[in-house]
Parts: C-alpha cells; sequence; structure tokens
C-alpha cells in the first residue's frame, strides 16, 4: 500500500495544504494509501528522502517529494484513474499548482501565521517560531494588523475560481478532479488553523469547500 508522509500537528491534527492536496486526490481516486505522521521536528522520520519537506508519497520500489511530482507520478502510474483528463488539465493543474503555493499561500499565512502555533506541541512551536520568523524576517504576529485587508485580497484573488465553481460546480468542470484538489488544501489549512472568517458563509466557494469536506470527512488523519 502507498505511505503518505504527512506533516502532524497536536494530537495528530493534520494541516498540511499540500498533504491534503495529495489525499484528497487519493481518496477521490479511491487509491488505498495510509498516512505516517512526521511533526515539524521528527526529520529523521524523512532523512531517507534527502530534503526536508512533506508530502512524501512512498511506493514499493521509491518514494517521490513535492505534491507536483506525486500528482504526476499517480497519473502515469494509475492511466486508468485519468488524474489528467488531458494536456489542458495538466496545464491548468500545474498553473493552480504555482498559483496557490506561490501567490495565494504566502497570503494565507499571513492571516494565520501567529495562530500556528496553537496547532503544534513541544519542540514544534519553538522550531515553528524560530524558522518563520528568520523567514520573515520579524515576529509572527506582525501580520496581525492586516488580517481584515489580507482576507479582502485573498476573496478578491481567487474571484476566478469563484466564477468557474460559480457556472460548472466545480474548478475541473462538472465533475471534482485533481484541480479542485489543488486548491482544496489551501481552505483546509486555514480551516484547521484559524479561527478567522476566511469566506462568507454564502461565498460559492465556502460551499464547494464544505461539499469537498464531506469527502475527506472520514480522513482525519
Ligand atoms: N512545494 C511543496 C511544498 C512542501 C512544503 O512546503 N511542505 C511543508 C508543509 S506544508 C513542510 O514539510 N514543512 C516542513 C518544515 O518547514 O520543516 C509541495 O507542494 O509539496
Amino acid at each position: 500500500m502507498l505511505k503518505l508522509y504527512d506533516l502532524s500537528g497536536k494530537n495528530d491534527l493534520r494541516f498540511s495544504p499540500p498533504c491534503w492536496n495529495i489525499k484528497l486526490c487519493l481518496i477521490k481516486n479511491e487509491i488505498k494509501f495510509k498516512t505516517i505522521p512526521v511533526r515539524f521536528t521528527d526529520k529523521h522520520k524523512i532523512a531517507f528522502s534527502k530534503q526536508q519537506l512533506v508530502p512524501i508519497l512512498d511506493y514499493k520500489d521509491g518514494f517521490i517529494c513535492d505534491s507536483w511530482n506525486i500528482i504526476n507520478w499517480l497519473n502515469e502510474n494509475y492511466p486508468q484513474k485519468k488524474i489528467f483528463i488531458n494536456n489542458a488539465s495538466k496545464n491548468f493543474s500545474y498553473f493552480l499548482y504555482l498559483w496557490t503555493s506561490r501567490q495565494l499561500l504566502p497570503i494565507l499565512f499571513k492571516i494565520i501565521a501567529h495562530e500556528i502555533p496553537n496547532v503544534l506541541e513541544k519542540d514544534d512551536i519553538d522550531y515553528y517560531i524560530k524558522t518563520r520568523e528568520k523567514r520573515i524576517n520579524g515576529s509572527i504576529t506582525k501580520f496581525v494588523p492586516f488580517i481584515s485587508s489580507s482576507i479582502e485580497k485573498f476573496r478578491k484573488s481567487i474571484d476566478p475560481v469563484r466564477k468557474i465553481i460559480t457556472n460548472y460546480g466545480y474548478i475541473s468542470g462538472r465533475n471534482l478532479g485533481i484541480e479542485d484538489c489543488i486548491f482544496f488544501g489551501n481552505l483546509k489549512w486555514v480551516d484547521v488553523c484559524s479561527t478567522c472568517n476566511l469566506l462568507d458563509n454564502d461565498d460559492p466557494v465556502y460551499k464547494w469547500y464544505k461539499n469537498l469536506l464531506k469527502i475527506t470527512n472520514e480522513q482525519t488523519n
């Protein structure tokens, strides 16, 4: 069975956006897997991969790092599942992967950075604060005054996705597809780590998210 190395926090909470993207993709495609929890400071568990990040997908003969590489591996190794329906779907998925990881996650980080320690425990709290404060060159609370403007910015930025969901039901079109999986983890991250109201209840993207949550509900880790 496939093994997915998955970031874990306090009480085994799973909160990593790319890990959730992969889990939704595996669940949707009925590919059996189990997760291996990896806390921030559990680097020894993933030392075999010679890098520091999850998700990592471990299959019988090897392993793959990075959610985009994992999706491509699944596409090649489960051709009957049609992860990418065609090349256009692959390109749009790649765009979504780059846009979410490079543009959207940094906005979301500003909204929830100060709350993430609440979902961590022990040494992980210190690790998170030290590594992130070094990265942003300041305190993890420095974005707090800009939470409402960051939420506003996020809501505006995802307008194209909102339009597609309103028109068709899913980012992939009429049916749930890999494009939806790639977007899902962003919202799940905020949902799990933060108390903020990222989206209004009547936002079509919020309804889309709640719908996808049902699919992952049995998978708490
Ligand atoms: N581009 C990578 C991002 C992977 C990544 O940043 N993973 C984070 C969790 S979301 C991680 O493992 N962080 C561990 C650390 O900061 O030590 C992907 O899509 O897989």
